[in-house]
């Protein structure tokens, strides 16, 4: 048992195994060549676990679970019913959402404030969300007798752990698909917590099965013949890579990219409120967001007076230990991604790009990058078309609307926007403008169960939530 200290709010209690085996066929089980990798605390780099690691023989076996679960009980079932499981694993993981938002913050580094109050919350509304939908397929605009795929291999990132898995797990679910899920191999610590929630509601043995391991596993998994449908949220390149193996099969795939979306903060915008959207767009989850509005766009008339209040606003952030219910900002994921977000901000200053970051000190053990603001930015710099995924703004400016619209679309990316006015037809013609999947007006990061969210351009294909999400997992054309 681990015992968290010092914050109240953080004084939970999670069992955390010394080692854990794969889920398959409802049962916790040895991987066939015994292979195993460490998930560590990325805020003080101790061990958290053992975690086994996933071959051939292994995604053989889950996969053959899962279409056994799918052909033998779970596409018989009725929609009512695997509603009904659903509503179980609900309700299951509110009744252990302090446990799953300890280890979140714990295996991720995210504050506790934001996995309790963000991330668990909202598995829970996805799983209710599409748990109300499974008997109402029929009901969906999809044509009669929408068909499930069969089995899904599902592969997702470490910056929402628990949230991914729910955003895959759920419609795939209702739809009435079986899943293989592979999460990512620095956070699988709330995947597996899930296989014993699966357990615990007395999910079909088979119908979740969870495979631990890094890239190879998880292409494996991708290019396994029994897998009907994958579905990836990761990054551009893996995404191109899994497009490029699934192109000339008959697999169907899902695919949610990088971004690198503008915030853009007009000069009739509530301006307080607009500074806390700059903050929650960029420095929310240390900026490991896909979503992340990492191109602050600010009209020129209201440069000086943003900048300094953005700057005042940063210097109150607290940096520091995830369980700590005051921390705003937590530890970066991995000492992998610390890399990346430090070469590239060398690559801002060598750009001529001014760095900026608080007074802050960092805590000497685990990974870690302060808030920072990279002004004088052009549109040429790397770190104005590069996803950093990182708690790093960059800051640039514009006359115009028509100037903001052309400066957010010019980038390879297309997943979010933020547009900060007053006016409401300008709020209007900006979201027709902006080539993105979602347009945010005078807020930013905002999510729900019920709004489809996806890229346009490279940011990928496929919509996840909503009626949208439903559409991923169902053989749509051969039904209408
Ligand atoms: O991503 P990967 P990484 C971006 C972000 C970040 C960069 C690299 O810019 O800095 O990607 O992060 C699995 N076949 N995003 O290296 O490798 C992998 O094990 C099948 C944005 O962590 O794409 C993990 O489970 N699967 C993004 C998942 O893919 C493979 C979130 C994501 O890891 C694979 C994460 C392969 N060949 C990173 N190689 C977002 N859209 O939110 C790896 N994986």
């Amino acid at each position: 048992k681990f015992e968290y200290a010092p914050a109240p709010e953080s004084r939970a209690v999670v069992d955390i195994k010394s080692s854990y085996g794969l889920f398959i066929g409802g049962e916790f089980v040895d991987p066939a060549d015994g292979t195993s990798f460490k998930s560590i605390n990325p805020s003080n780099e101790e061990v958290l676990a053992d975690i086994a690691e996933a071959r051939q023989a292994d995604i053989d076996a889950a996969v053959k679970a899962a279409r056994d679960a799918h052909t033998r009980t779970w596409a018989k079932l009725s929609g009512r019913d695997r509603g009904k499981y659903l509503f179980r694993i609900a309700r299951i993981i509110q009744e252990r959402a302090r446990e799953l938002a300890v280890l979140e913050s714990l295996d991720n580094g995210k504050p506790i404030r934001e996995s309790r109050d963000v991330d668990i919350p909202l598995v829970a509304a996805h799983f209710f969300y599409y748990a109300g939908w499974a008997d109402k397929l029929d009901y969906a605009g999809f044509g009669p007798d929408p068909k499930p795929y069969g089995v899904a291999g599902q592969i997702i990132p470490w910056n929402f752990p628990m949230l991914m898995l729910a955003w895959k797990i759920a419609p795939a679910l209702a739809t009435g698909n079986t899943v293989v899920l592979k999460p990512a191999e620095t956070t699988p610590l709330t995947a597996l917590l899930f296989a014993e929630i699966c357990q615990q509601a007395d999910l079909p043995p088979g119908v979740v099965n969870i495979v631990t391991g890094a890239g190879d596993t998880g292409r494996l998994l991708v290019e396994h013949p029994g897998v009907d449908k994958v579905a990836f949220t990761g990054s551009t390149e893996v995404g191109k890579a899994i497009a490029r193996s699934v192109a000339g099969t008959e697999k169907k795939a899902t695919l949610e990219l990088g971004g690198k979306a503008a915030n853009i903060i007009f000069d009739d915008a509530p301006i307080d409120q607009a500074i806390e959207g700059i903050v929650n767009g960029i420095f929310f989850n240390q900026g490991h967001v896909c979503c992340a509005g990492s191109r602050l766009l600010v009209q020129e008339s209201i440069y000086d007076d943003v900048l300094t209040s953005l700057k005042r606003r940063l210097g109150t952030l607290r940096v520091g230990d995830p369980l700590d219910k005051n921390t705003d900002v937590g530890a970066i994921n991995s000492a992998e991604q610390l890399t990346r977000i430090r070469e590239l901000s060398e690559v801002g200053e060598a750009e001529g790009a001014e760095r900026w970051s608080p007074e802050c000190e960092l805590p000497e053990r685990g990974f870690w990058f302060p808030p920072t603001v990279f002004t004088g930015v052009s549109q040429a710099h790397r770190i104005a078309r590069e996803e950093i995924f990182g708690p790093v703004l960059s800051v640039l400016t514009f006359r115009t609307p028509a100037e903001a619209v052309e400066k957010a679309n010019n980038t390879p990316y297309g997943l979010s926007a933020g547009v900060w006015t007053d006016k409401g037809s300008r709020i209007l013609w900006m979201s027709q403008q902006l080539r993105a999947g979602v347009v945010w007006a005078n807020t930013f990061n905002r999510f729900d169960p019920t709004s489809p969210f996806g890229g346009y351009k490279e940011s990928g294909y496929g919509r996840e939530g909503g009626r949208h999400g439903l559409q991923a997992y169902l053989k749509v054309d051969e039904a209408a």
